[in-house]
């Protein structure tokens, strides 16, 4: 049985052709220092919300409002960066954006190429997932595989290089999903419709996020259903401005590791 999401995303056609910027021209900024702080705007639900109780309602809403954690300092602190040591790889499921993110030609390497979604996972900031969500709707699921079964407790997203530049790249809406066995592949039709496949366990969902417009500036946000698993799968749903581009430099997950 596929889960049914209330996702309503205003995909507004105007800003979608108004609002196109490519990644390609943004390499003027990265001057900016790391900043690796979180500002605590953390007002909203704090790890207790029944609003992702997805179990049958079909039509409630999984998503909960954007809580950055408090201190991130001691977030690190308290759990550990499972990407760092338990990364394995990206799986060729992988949705990420308008192109192929396994195109590695030296000739995609000055353009978007370069800038595919396994750049959020090689701990520099230097390099950003850049997409070109002209196609938000099933823009993007990135999914990739630890090197054993990890449990996710929270997780965090770094903005890039030039978010100061580049005011609408960020995303807004967004799903984090686990499985312990790799699922069937995902479509985009899935990705827009808010289901997948079975064996995706949701972990976190957010709407209406506000992300900083700063360069380097990781936002740490705690799990609402923490679990373990092997597999994972980060859905865009909506970036700040449907029809741009939409950038990370890095996406962590924190939690524990099941010796
Ligand atoms: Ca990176």
């Amino acid at each position: 049985m596929k889960r049914h999401i209330s996702l309503l995303l205003a995909v507004v056609l105007t800003s979608a052709v108004l609002g196109m910027s490519g990644c390609t021209d943004s390499e003027t900024g990265g001057t900016s220092s790391k900043a690796g702080t979180s500002s605590s705007a953390g007002t909203a639900s704090s790890g207790t919300s029944s609003s992702v109780n997805i179990s049958s309602e079909e039509e409630e809403s999984i998503y909960h409002a954007y809580s950055e954690v408090d201190s991130i300092d001691e977030f690190k602190t308290t759990y550990v960066n499972l990407m760092e040591d338990y990364f394995d790889s990206m799986n060729e499921q992988t949705i990420s954006g308008s192109y192929d993110w396994t195109d590695t030609s030296e000739e995609d390497k000055i353009g978007l190429g370069a800038e595919g979604a396994q750049n959020m996972f090689d701990m520099d900031t230097e390099t950003k997932w850049c997409s070109p969500c002209v196609d938000v709707e099933g823009c993007s699921a990135i999914i990739w595989s630890m090197t054993q079964a990890v449990t996710v407790e929270g997780y965090s997203l770094t903005t890039a290089n030039d978010n100061e530049m580049f005011t609408d790249r960020n995303p807004v809406t967004w799903r984090l999903y686990g499985a312990t066995e790799l699922p069937e592949a995902i479509t985009k039709a899935q990705i827009a419709d808010g289901t997948v496949p079975d064996g995706w366990t949701l972990i976190d969902a957010v709407e209406g996020a506000n992300l900083p417009d700063t360069n380097f500036t990781e936002v740490a946000m705690m799990a609402e259903l923490p679990g373990t698993y092997t597999y994972f799968m980060f859905i865009i749903d909506k970036t700040e401005n449907v029809g741009s581009s939409l950038q990370l430099s890095e996406f962590h997950l924190y939690g524990e590791v099941q010796e």
